[in-house]
């Protein structure tokens, strides 16, 4: 394997770039669970790449799948022309994901769908003759994708502060976390439903009839993973609908299997009105995301737009035939497995191994849901994230991958991990903790 000899000139994404140079870690090929580094070591994925490698790493149906469709049609415009496949994954999805949730609208990723949702929903309301509703509420912390809708609803002040002015018309609900009352859950943490109520305030405060639309991630993944305090998404639902404002659930990491449902609103009983997805839908093999509306949504816009074409937004790529075939073939990969109900049935030892780090060195707190970790530790005074960045590359040393994000640690292992890899993980993550300074 070559090894370039210049790092610079790719310009890496959310990454300390310099740093990287001094010491790269270099990966060249995947199978199932685990990488190989260019130096030839077995490394287990404990992040399913990045949220997105759901089915594991080159499943046989996924690259058949890829492979076929490339050799047949490598690409056709959805502009004005069609391909079967593309109405045959929007059909799937629309049975997958729940209740009104039926029409589908493609993007490549979940940027693209966070800023196609919000544009969705600024539409709807503007055909009905509703066009003062302009207002778009995000939620401290929220992560929401890098595009300029995106960060505008975001919540992560170092993902906002450098780009501007953003979207006008925008505001914040109060985050959920509270480690005081709720450090060390397993599960949805009991305190903190009435953070909901911040929705009234902010409502009241700009006139609720100006605003279109909230948007949050069901479970906070890319922040450092905080969970809905139980009956939270509830009361958001209930105040979204006593005013007419549209209810967002970005799903991009938690749809398809991670909290061992189809979504998050399924696994929550709690149903948008626009869903955005991406990662897991074509097991991260070819990029795609898509948003997913709700029946009056897309009736709506069918029946008062004001010109033949009913919505002036698309992307080339929207719907191209390779992400498209290895969207079907996750889909179907996902059911023969039964990966979903497998997530679900693997939770409750996940829990108990997270849980298992609690009382070593620097664990602030620990948090799971479904298939997802997270190890919150004590930062090194003055260095914030340097700690967890420690871990990270120890745990590539040792042949594991790891997320994190300040001195958040974040697990969300493919849905094929088996028990004893369950164990392995949680027992080199226990001796990293014991190591690290
Ligand atoms: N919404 C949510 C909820 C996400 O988690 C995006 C939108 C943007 O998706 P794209 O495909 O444009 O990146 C995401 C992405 C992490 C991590 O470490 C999370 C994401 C991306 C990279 C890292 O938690 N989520």
């Amino acid at each position: 394997m070559t090894f370039p000899n210049d790092l610079s000139r790719f310009w890496m994404p959310f990454t300390a770039n310099r740093d990287f140079a001094s010491d790269p870690r270099m990966i060249v090929a995947a199978d199932g669970m685990y990488y190989t580094s260019n130096d030839g070591r077995r490394i287990m994925d404990a992040t399913a790449g990045l949220w997105c490698v759901n089915a594991g790493h080159n499943d046989p149906l996924i690259v058949e799948a890829v492979r076929k469709q490339v050799a047949t049609l490598d690409y056709a415009p959805h502009f004005n022309f069609g391909t079967p496949q593309a109405f045959e994954l929007a059909a799937k999805l629309a049975d997958l994901f729940p209740g009104g949730l039926n029409h589908v609208f493609f993007t490549n990723s979940g940027s693209e769908s966070v800023d196609s949702a919000l544009k969705i929903a600024l539409h709807y309301h503007r055909m009905r003759g509703d066009g003062a509703r302009t207002r778009l509420i995000g939620r401290e912390r929220g992560y929401h994708g890098t595009g300029f809708g995106g960060i505008s609803v975001g919540g992560i002040a170092r993902n906002r502060m450098h780009f501007g002015g953003m979207l006008s018309g925008v505001d914040h609900l109060r985050h959920t976390h509270d480690p005081e009352r709720n450090a060390f859950s397993r599960g949805c943490p009991a305190h903190g439903a009435e953070l909901a109520d911040d929705l009234i305030r902010i409502a009241e405060l700009h006139d609720p009839s100006t605003i279109a639309a909230v948007i949050v991630e069901p479970m906070a993944g890319s922040t450092g993973v905080l969970l809905p305090p139980t009956g939270y998404l509830g009361r958001l639902r209930e105040i979204c609908d006593r005013y007419g404002i549209l209810l967002i659930f970005d799903e991009v990491i938690t749809a398809f299997g991670r909290l061992g449902r189809t979504s998050a609103a399924e696994y929550f009983g709690v149903r948008p009105d626009i869903m955005t997805i991406a990662k897991g839908l074509t097991n991260g093999t070819v990029p795609m995301g898509a948003v997913i509306v709700d029946e009056r949504i897309h009736a709506s816009a069918m029946a008062r737009a004001d010109a033949p074409i009913e919505l002036f937004h698309g992307y080339t790529y929207s719907a191209h035939p390779l992400a498209v075939a290895a969207a079907l073939a996750s889909l179907e990969t996902y059911r023969q497995n039964e990966l979903f109900a497998r997530a679900d049935a693997l939770a409750p030892l996940w829990e108990e191994a997270v849980h298992s780090l609690r009382g070593l060195p620097h664990v602030k707190d620990l948090r799971n849901l479904g298939l997802v970790g997270a190890i919150e530790l004590e930062s090194r005074p003055g260095a914030p994230g340097a700690r967890a960045t420690e871990a990270m590359k120890i745990a590539w040393a040792e042949g594991l991958m790891i997320r994190v994000t300040g001195d958040i640690i974040a697990l969300s292992p493919p849905l094929i991990i088996s028990e004893e890899e369950i164990r392995t993980l949680f027992g080199k993550l226990a001796g990293i903790l014991r190591r690290l300074a």
